[in-house]
């Protein structure tokens, strides 16, 4: 059965092996802690490739410890490759250097042309950083270099800041109209992603969505997160864990989309339970793990706009 479904997702492994290329904190749920937990829960095999390693991430710490990894990355891959190891999916978020983005260019383009579907959340940072001078020439080196990673991805994820920075937009004030998030969505796939998706846009006073882009059919979307006016750290990597484990298991991007934005709502509905759960901590997750991905059917949260 498990085989079946695989050929017809033209899967290359018993089941889907993605390669998630993210720093590892260990405290604060984002990135690693987040991925292999939930793409795990959703019977995806995850290969992790270390970026950096972190005591906690990097959002309202202080004092946090970081070990670059790049000199790490190419040896681990070159290993990989040794083993004849294939993915059906490379994954990247946070990366520890801008160096870091051509040695994963390289590996993402080979991983490519073997058939495996390549995601990029292009991870740079939220409106303070920009607000507060995020132009540095070390910050325009990164934009840059996820430009060129965007550009061989099937599937990209920015959140609003990130997809200004990728297509040397203002951020737009809010509530973003339809007509923006479009042109934004087009300028964006036009860096080389079949499907776009951008995350935390708020498109009225009390909503918030994330606006999809479907090349296949050319149509736009906007899926409904639900509205609690509080930040949520480390939801970007949620959602991306989500919408990448659906496609590896043959959904359309619509259908991902919406999966992955009714797991970030359950996640929020969660956290919100208990006050006590610091907004550095992240969401929480864990209760729902069991049983979410268990479900036959969902509420239906996309609109075409
Ligand atoms: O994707 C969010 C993220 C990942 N990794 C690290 C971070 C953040 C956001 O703060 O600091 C280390």
């Amino acid at each position: 059965m498990i085989n079946e479904v695989a050929q017809m997702n033209k899967i290359h492994n018993v089941i889907p092996r993605a390669c998630a290329v993210q720093d590892i904190s260990g405290f604060g749920k984002v990135s690693l802690t987040e991925v292999i937990p939930i793409m795990s829960a959703m019977g995806i095999e995850v290969c992790p490739l270390p970026t950096a390693v972190l005591s906690t991430h990097t959002y309202e710490f202080k004092g946090y410890t970081f070990m670059d990894l790049t000199d790490q990355m190419q040896g681990i891959i070159d290993h990989w490759k040794k083993l004849g190891l294939r993915f059906d999916a490379v994954y990247s978020g946070y990366m520890g250097s801008s160096e870091q983005l051509e040695i994963i260019k390289r590996f993402m383009t080979d991983a490519k042309a073997d058939g495996a579907l390549i995601v990029v959340d292009p991870v740079m940072g939220d409106s303070s950083l920009v607000n507060g001078g995020f132009y540095t020439p070390k910050i325009r080196k990164m934009v840059d270099g996820m430009k060129g990673l965007c550009g061989i991805a099937d599937v990209i994820t920015p959140n609003l800041t990130e997809a200004c920075l990728l297509i040397d937009e203002e951020c737009p004030d809010h509530p973003v109209n339809n007509a923006t998030i479009k042109k934004y969505l087009k300028k964006l796939s036009r860096l080389g992603a079949k499907y776009v998706a951008i995350t935390s846009v708020m498109d009225s006073e009390n909503s918030m969505c994330v606006a999809v882009y479907d090349g296949d059919t050319g149509k736009y979307y906007k899926v409904d997160c639900g509205y609690v006016n509080r930040l949520f750290h480390g939801t970007g990597d949620v959602y991306t864990s989500v919408l990448t484990g659906a496609l590896l298991k043959g959904e359309p991007i619509t259908e991902a989309a919406n999966l992955a934005a009714g797991f970030v709502y359950k996640a929020i509905q969660a956290t919100i339970r208990h006050p006590e759960i610091r907004v550095r901590e992240g969401v929480l997750f864990e209760p729902i793990l069991s049983t979410y991905f268990s479900k036959s059917e969902y509420d239906k949260r996309y609109v075409e706009i």
